[in-house]
C-alpha cells in the first residue's frame, strides 16, 4: 500500500491461510505462537480456542475489509440498525459454518489433538442484551450479511452484560459476568474511529441567532468492530460497538501528584461507568441519568459516524447535498431506547450543519424508522423532562419544539383530536410536579415508519396503543413479523436434524431459503423419515439430559416427554401458570392407584430464565419452581412420572441445547401481551410442538403449521378487557382444581418461603394493583385440558413424530431472512450489494 493511497490493495497475508485442513492447522499454530496472550509452553483447550478464533478472525477481517471497500465504492443506500442490546452468544461455530470452513477446522483441530466440540465450549457468551429484543437484533445481523445487504449494527460495548444467574436455597442470585475477562477474539478496536460525545453543559445563542451546545463534560466514543459473516457469501458486515473513553488531556497530573487521585481521574471514572453495565437500575436519579447517558452515547456516536461516512463517500469536489441524505441512509431504532437519535440528528443538522428546522425535520423524519416491541404500559419509556434538560439541554429544547409543532399540526389538520391533546402530546404535562417525555410518542411523530413485530401486535398498535396516530398517518404503520436465523437455530444447533432435512429435500438450499421446508410435508407419513426424525430428536434429548445433569445434578430420563419453557421470567409470560399446572399434576398423581399410574405419560418439565434483579414477583416464581422440583423429584410416589427442573443461567448457548432437545414448549402469555415471541419460532423450527395462547406470533405459527399441530388454550386478546372487568366486578368463579392448587401452596408443604405475595397476585393484590391481571385463574382449566390433549397425542409416537415433522415443515415463514427482506423492501428501500 502506498502512503495516502486507498487500502484496497490488501497485501498477501504473510502467514498461512486457512484454506484446507493443513493450512488451517498451520494458521492455528501460527496464532498460538505469535498472538502473545498466553505463555508458549501451554496449548490447552483454552489456548486452542483463542488461537482457533484468531485464525478464523483472519478470514473474517479480510472479508470485512473487502465488504467495506465494496460498499464504499458502490455507495449504495445503507441501513444502520441502532440497538441498545445484542445477544450474540458464542461466535465460533457460527463463523466457521457461515464461512463454509467447518470441516476444515474440525479436521485441523483433530490433527492438533482436539475435537471441535470441546474447543467451542471454551467460548463465553457475549450477552449484551436481556432477551428477545436483543436476540432479534443478532438474528437480524446474520440475515443482513447473508442477504448481501448494505447494513450495519451499532451498539454499546458493555463490560458487564446480562448478569449470571445462580440458583441457591434463597432462589435467584445475580452476579456480574465479565465476558471480556480474558478478551474477546472477535472484536477489532478501531483506534482511528473516535467521536466526542457531550453531556450536561448549556445552550448559547450565537451572533447569527444559531444555538450552540457548549461546556459540560465531553467523553470519547471509541469504535470496536465485531465482524458478522454472511452464510455462503463473502459479505461480512459489522456490529460496531462503542466504548467510552476519556483522554490524557482530561487527566489532571497536578491534582494527581498532590495526592488527589480520584479527582485527577474523575472524567476517566465517569467514562468507565457509561459502558460498565447493561441496564443499570434506574430507580434513583443517578441511575436515570446513567441510563439516559448510555442511550445518548449510542445515538450520538453512531450518528456522527454515519454522517462522517456520508461525507466521506460524496464524490470528490462536489458540494454537500443534505437533501440526498435519506436516499443514502436509513436508521432503524430498535424500540424507543435509541429515541434520542431524533433530537440529536436535528441538532447536528441545524446547529452544526446550519440547516433550518424544516429541512432538518424533513431529513430526520425520512431517515428514521421505529420498531415497537411492547404494549405493556410500564415498559413504555417515559423520561422526566428535568433529567433530560439537565443532561441534554439543547435536546430538550428540540423535543419541546417537536411537541409544539405536533400540537400545531393537530390544530390545523385534526381539530377533532384536540380534546385528546394531553394524552397524545410528546410531553406529558398532566402532573406539573413530574413532567415526562413520552419516548414512544416522539418516535411515532418523528419517524416515517412505525412497525410492530407480529400481525396481532401490529394490529393492537393500530387499533389501541397508537390508534389516534394511526388515524392521522395510516400509511406510517406496518407489520414486520419477527424471524430467527435458520443458521444458528437449526443448521448449527441441530446438525442431526439438519442432515435428515437435507437428505430428504435433496438440497441444503433450505439454509438460505427456509420456505423449502414445506417439501417435508409430502414425507410426513413416511415411516423411514419418521424413524430417522425420532432418532435425531432422541439424540438431542440425550444431549440435553447430559447438560441438565452437569449443571443441576438432576438425572432426567430421555424417554420421558421433554416439556420446556425458557424465556425471561415475567408475570405476563405466565411461568406461574405452568408451575401451577405442574403442582396440579403432582396432586393428581399422588391420588392415583398403581393401575391408574400406568396410564400417565411421564414428563420432564423444564423452566429456565432470568428475572430482572428488582422484580420481586418474578423472583418468587423462580423460587417456586425450584421448591416444587425439590418436592416432586424426591417423592417415591411419583416414581419418575414427573420431574421438575429449573435450568439455571439461561442464555443463548443454553437455548442451543435446550431447544433441539425439547418435544413440547410453552408459549402461554396472556393474550395481547407478548408482542411476538421468537423462541416459539425456534422450537417450532426444531420440530417441537407448542402449547400456547393466541398471542404474538403464535397466531401465525399456528396458521402456518396447521391448527391440528398446535395445542391451543386460553382467552383471546379481544376478550381480555371484558374478562378483567368481570373479574373486578366479582363475576369470576374459579375452577375447583385451581382452588385446590392454591391451597396446596398455602399448606406450607413447599417449605417456609413466603408465597403469600405471589398468591395474592391471583386474588386482587398483585404488584399491578389489579386482581389476577394476567388471568391465570381464567385460563387454568382450558390449559389443563390442552395439557391432557398433549398427553393423548404423545401416547401415539407416530402421530407425534408426524406433528413434529409438520411443525418444522411449516416454519419457513419465520426465517429472519424473510423479515429482513421485508424491512429492506418496505421500510429501508435498500438493494443487495454483493461483494464479487
Ligand atoms: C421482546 N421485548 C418482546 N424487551 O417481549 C417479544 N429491554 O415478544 C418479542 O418477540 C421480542 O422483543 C422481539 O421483538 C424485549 O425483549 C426487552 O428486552 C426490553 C424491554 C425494555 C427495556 C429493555
Amino acid at each position: 500500500i502506498k502512503a495516502g493511497a486507498a487500502a484496497d490493495a490488501v497485501p498477501a497475508i504473510a502467514h498461512p491461510t486457512p484454506e484446507d485442513a493443513f493450512g488451517v492447522a498451520a494458521n492455528i499454530k501460527y496464532h498460538a505462537q505469535f498472538s502473545p496472550h498466553f505463555s508458549p509452553v501451554k496449548f490447552e483447550p483454552e489456548q486452542a480456542f483463542y488461537a482457533t478464533a484468531e485464525s478464523v478472525r483472519d478470514t473474517l477481517i479480510q472479508r470485512w475489509n473487502e465488504t467495506f471497500l465494496h460498499f464504499h465504492k458502490t455507495d449504495p443506500k445503507q441501513t444502520y440498525y441502532l440497538s441498545m442490546e445484542y445477544l450474540q452468544g458464542r461466535a465460533l461455530t457460527n463463523a466457521v459454518g457461515n464461512l463454509g470452513l467447518t470441516d476444515a477446522y474440525a479436521s485441523a483441530l483433530s490433527k492438533l489433538g482436539y475435537d471441535m466440540e470441546n474447543i467451542v465450549e471454551q467460548e463465553r457468551d457475549a450477552a449484551l442484551g436481556n432477551g428477545g429484543l436483543g436476540r432479534l437484533a443478532s438474528c437480524f445481523l446474520d440475515s443482513m450479511a447473508t442477504l448481501d445487504l448494505p447494513a450495519w449494527g451499532y451498539g454499546l460495548r458493555y463490560k458487564y452484560g446480562l448478569f449470571m444467574q445462580k440458583i441457591t436455597k434463597k432462589g435467584q442470585e445475580e452476579y456480574a459476568e465479565d465476558w471480556l475477562e480474558k478478551f474477546s477474539p472477535w472484536e477489532v478496536v478501531r483506534h482511528d474511529i473516535v467521536h466526542p460525545v457531550r453531556f450536561f453543559g448549556e445552550v448559547q445563542v450565537q451572533a447569527d441567532g444559531r444555538r450552540k451546545w457548549v461546556g459540560g463534560e465531553v467523553l470519547h466514543a471509541l469504535a470496536y468492530d465485531i465482524p458478522i459473516p454472511g452464510y455462503n457469501t463473502k459479505n461480512t458486515i459489522s456490529l460496531r460497538v462503542w466504548d467510552a473513553k476519556a483522554t490524557a488531556k482530561d487527566f489532571d497530573l497536578y491534582a494527581f501528584n498532590e495526592g488527589k487521585h480520584d479527582k485527577a481521574a474523575s472524567l476517566h471514572s465517569k467514562a468507565s461507568q457509561v459502558c460498565s453495565v447493561l441496564y443499570p437500575g434506574d430507580e434513583s436519579e443517578e441511575g436515570k441519568l446513567l441510563r439516559l447517558k448510555q442511550q445518548f452515547f449510542l445515538c450520538s456516536a453512531s450518528l456522527q459516524d454515519i454522517i462522517a461516512r456520508f461525507k466521506e463517500r460524496r464524490p470528490k469536489n462536489s458540494t454537500l447535498d443534505w437533501k440526498i441524505f435519506p436516499s443514502k441512509v436509513a436508521v432503524q431504532m430498535n424500540d424507543t431506547h435509541p429515541t434520542l437519535s431524533i433530537p440529536e440528528l436535528m441538532r447536528i443538522l441545524m446547529d452544526v450543519e446550519g440547516l433550518g428546522w424544516n429541512q432538518a425535520w424533513a431529513i430526520t423524519s425520512s431517515t428514521l424508522a421505529y420498531t415497537n416491541h411492547t404494549v405493556l404500559p410500564e415498559a413504555l419509556e417515559k423520561w422526566p423532562q428535568s433529567v433530560i434538560a439537565k443532561l441534554l439541554p439543547r435536546h430538550m429544547e428540540i423535543i419541546a419544539e417537536i411537541d409544539k409543532q405536533f400540537q400545531a399540526l393537530l390544530h390545523a389538520k385534526r381539530p377533532d383530536l384536540e380534546r385528546k391533546l394531553g394524552e397524545l402530546r410528546v410531553i406529558d404535562y398532566s402532573n406539573p410536579q413530574k413532567v415526562l417525555v413520552r419516548m414512544a410518542h416522539m418516535c411515532v411523530v418523528s419517524s416515517h415508519s412505525v412497525n410492530g413485530v407480529a400481525e396481532l401486535h401490529s394490529n393492537i398498535l393500530k387499533e389501541e396503543l397508537f390508534a389516534d396516530f394511526y388515524s392521522l398517518w395510516p400509511s406510517k404503520f406496518q407489520n414486520k413479523t419477527n424471524g430467527i436465523t435458520p443458521r444458528r437455530w437449526l443448521r448449527y444447533c441441530s446438525p442431526e436434524l439438519s442432515h435428515i432435512i437435507t437428505k430428504w429435500l435433496r438440497t441444503d438450499e433450505w439454509v438460505v431459503n427456509l420456505d423449502l421446508l414445506t417439501g417435508l410435508r409430502q414425507f410426513a407419513d413416511d415411516k423411514q423419515l419418521q424413524s430417522e426424525w425420532a432418532a435425531a430428536k432422541h439424540a438431542n434429548k440425550v444431549r440435553l439430559a447430559d447438560y441438565i445433569c452437569e449443571v443441576t445434578g438432576i438425572k432426567i430420563d430421555p424417554s420421558t416427554m421433554f416439556d420446556t419453557q425458557i424465556k425471561r421470567i415475567h408475570e405476563y409470560k405466565r411461568q406461574f401458570l405452568n408451575i401451577l399446572s405442574v403442582i396440579y399434576r403432582y396432586i393428581t398423581i399422588k391420588k392415583m392407584s398403581p393401575e391408574q399410574k400406568k396410564a400417565v405419560v411421564p414428563r420432564t418439565v423444564m423452566i429456565g430464565g432470568k428475572a430482572f434483579a428488582t422484580y420481586a414477583q418474578a423472583k418468587r416464581i423462580v423460587k417456586l419452581v425450584t421448591d416444587v422440583g425439590a418436592l416432586v423429584n424426591n417423592d417415591p410416589d411419583v416414581g419418575g412420572l414427573l420431574k421438575v427442573v429449573f435450568i439455571p443461567n439461561y442464555n443463548v448457548t443454553v437455548a442451543e441445547v435446550a431447544i433441539p432437545g425439547s418435544e413440547l414448549s410453552q408459549h402461554i402469555s396472556t393474550a395481547g401481551m407478548e408482542a411476538s415471541g421468537t423462541s416459539n419460532m425456534k422450537f417450532a423450527l426444531n420440530g417441537c410442538l407448542i402449547i400456547g395462547t393466541l398471542d404474538g406470533a403464535n397466531v401465525e405459527i399456528r396458521e402456518e403449521i396447521g391448527e391440528e399441530n398446535f395445542f391451543l388454550f386460553g382467552a383471546r386478546a379481544d376478550e381480555i378487557t371484558r374478562l378483567r372487568k368481570e373479574r373486578e366486578q366479582g363475576r369470576f368463579v374459579p375452577d375447583p382444581r385451581f382452588q385446590e392448587t392454591k391451597e396446596f401452596i398455602k399448606s406450607g408443604i413447599l417449605g417456609d418461603y413466603n408465597y403469600e405475595p405471589l398468591l395474592d397476585s391471583l386474588e386482587g393484590n398483585s404488584g399491578f394493583g389489579r386482581g389476577d391481571y394476567f388471568l391465570v385463574g381464567h385460563d387454568f382449566p382450558s390449559y389443563l385440558e390442552a395439557q391432557a390433549e398433549v398427553d393423548k397425542a404423545y401416547k401415539n409416537k407416530a402421530t407425534w413424530t408426524k406433528m413434529s415433522i409438520l411443525s418444522t415443515a411449516g416454519s419457513g415463514k419465520f426465517s429472519s431472512d424473510r423479515t429482513i427482506q421485508q424491512y429492506a423492501n418496505e421500510i429501508w428501500h435498500i438493494q443487495e450489494c454483493r461483494v464479487p
